[in-house]
C-alpha cells in the first residue's frame, strides 16, 4: 500500500507542490482530530458573528480556517491563500508559487449533528515580482494543477487530482498518514440517483422543475426508469458518493436570490470537485457552461452546479 508522500513522488508534481499538497493534507489530519473530540473540547456551536458571505459562522469554521491559515502562511512555497471565511486573500511569500483557495469546512450546518463536513482545496500555479492580489486567484479552473478535499467521516478520507486522473486515500491513524485505497477513480455514464434539495422546489426554473419531477416519475414517466434520491447537505459528502457509486448533484439557480447564480462557490467549491469529476470521467456544468471554463470575476463568486454521470448531466442540460 502507497502511502500519499510515495504517490506524489512518483506523480509529475514538482516537488513544491508536492510540498503545498502535504502541508494542506497534514492540516487536516489534524482538523480531523479536532472534529473527533467534538463536544468534549467545547468547539462545537455557533462562533457568535458572520462571515464575508453573510453566513453564521460555527467556532469549527474559525478553528479550522485558523489551522490552515497558518500552516500555509508558513509554507514557504505558498505565495497566498483565499478562504470562504476570509474577506480577502492573504498574500504569503512572494517568491512561492502556488495560490491555494479553500473551504475550511464545507457543510458546517452538519458539525452539530455529527453528520459529514470536510475540507475542499484548489491550487493554482502563480508567479509575479509584487505580492499576489485577488486578480492573481482570477484563473479558469481548467488552469488548476491540483484540486481535492478531505472527507471527515466514518473514516477519514482524501480525494485528489494533480491532473493524471482522480485518486482516493484513507487515512491509517495508527501512522497518520493517508494510504492509496483507489488509484482510479471512474463515474459511470448513467445512473439512477441524484441529489438536490427538494425543499427548494418552487423556486426553481420551470426547466428544472420539469427535470426533477421527470425523475421523481421514476418508471412510470418518461424516464422509464426509477430514481432513487439522497442530500448529505454538503457537497463534499454528496461529491464523494457519486466518486464512489456514481449519480448526479444539482444545486441549480433559485428564486429565492434571483440575482445570484447559485448558492456554492466557484473557486473553492465548484471548481475543485469539477476537476475531481472531470478527471473520473464525469462532467460539471452551470445551467449553460462548463465550470472549468469559467472565468472568474470574484474569489467569493457564486455558481449553480449540475455535476456527475455524464450522460445524465447532458440529460439534465438538455431541459
Ligand atoms: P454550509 O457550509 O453552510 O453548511 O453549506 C454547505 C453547502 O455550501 C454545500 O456544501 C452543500 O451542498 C449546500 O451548501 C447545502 O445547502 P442547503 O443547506 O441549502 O441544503
Amino acid at each position: 500500500m502507497h502511502n500519499l508522500a510515495h504517490v506524489l513522488a512518483n506523480s509529475s508534481s514538482p516537488d513544491a507542490l508536492q510540498k503545498v499538497i502535504s502541508v494542506t493534507t497534514d492540516t487536516c489530519i489534524d482538523i480531523c482530530k479536532a472534529l473527533h473530540k467534538g463536544s468534549l473540547a467545547g468547539i462545537l456551536g455557533v462562533a457568535g458573528n458572520e462571515n464575508v458571505q453573510g453566513e453564521e459562522q460555527k467556532k469549527l469554521d474559525i478553528i479550522s480556517n485558523n489551522m490552515l491559515k497558518n500552516a500555509l502562511l508558513n509554507c514557504s512555497d505558498v505565495r497566498a491563500i483565499a478562504s470562504e471565511e476570509e474577506d480577502d486573500i492573504v498574500p504569503a511569500n512572494t517568491q512561492g508559487q502556488y495560490l491555494i483557495a479553500f473551504d475550511p469546512l464545507d457543510g458546517s450546518s452538519n458539525i452539530d449533528i455529527n453528520a459529514m463536513v470536510g475540507t475542499i482545496f484548489s491550487i493554482y500555479h502563480d508567479v509575479g515580482e509584487q505580492a499576489a492580489t485577488e486578480q492573481s486567484f482570477l484563473k479558469p479552473g481548467i488552469e488548476q494543477v491540483a484540486a481535492g478535499y478531505v472527507l471527515y467521516g466514518p473514516s477519514c478520507m482524501l480525494v485528489l487530482s494533480t491532473g493524471q486522473g482522480t485518486q482516493m486515500f484513507t487515512l491509517d491513524p495508527e501512522k497518520n498518514e493517508f494510504v492509496l485505497t483507489q488509484s482510479k477513480v471512474e463515474v459511470a455514464a448513467d445512473t439512477q440517483e441524484f441529489a438536490i434539495n427538494m425543499s427548494n422546489q418552487r423556486f426553481w426554473s420551470a426547466a428544472t422543475q420539469t427535470y426533477v419531477s421527470d425523475l421523481v416519475a421514476g418508471a412510470t414517466g418518461t424516464r422509464e426508469k426509477d430514481f432513487n434520491m439522497r442530500w448529505v447537505a454538503a457537497m463534499v459528502g454528496d461529491v464523494h458518493r457519486i466518486l464512489c457509486r456514481g449519480g448526479i448533484f444539482i444545486y441549480p439557480w433559485d428564486s429565492k436570490t434571483p440575482n445570484r447564480a447559485g448558492k456554492l462557490r466557484l473557486m473553492y467549491e465548484a471548481n475543485p470537485m469539477a476537476m475531481l469529476i472531470e478527471q473520473a470521467g464525469g462532467k460539471a456544468h452551470t445551467h449553460t457552461q462548463r465550470i472549468l471554463d469559467i472565468q472568474p470575476e470574484g474569489i467569493h463568486q457564486r455558481v449553480a452546479v449540475i455535476l456527475g454521470a455524464a450522460n445524465e448531466v447532458d440529460k439534465c442540460l438538455s431541459y
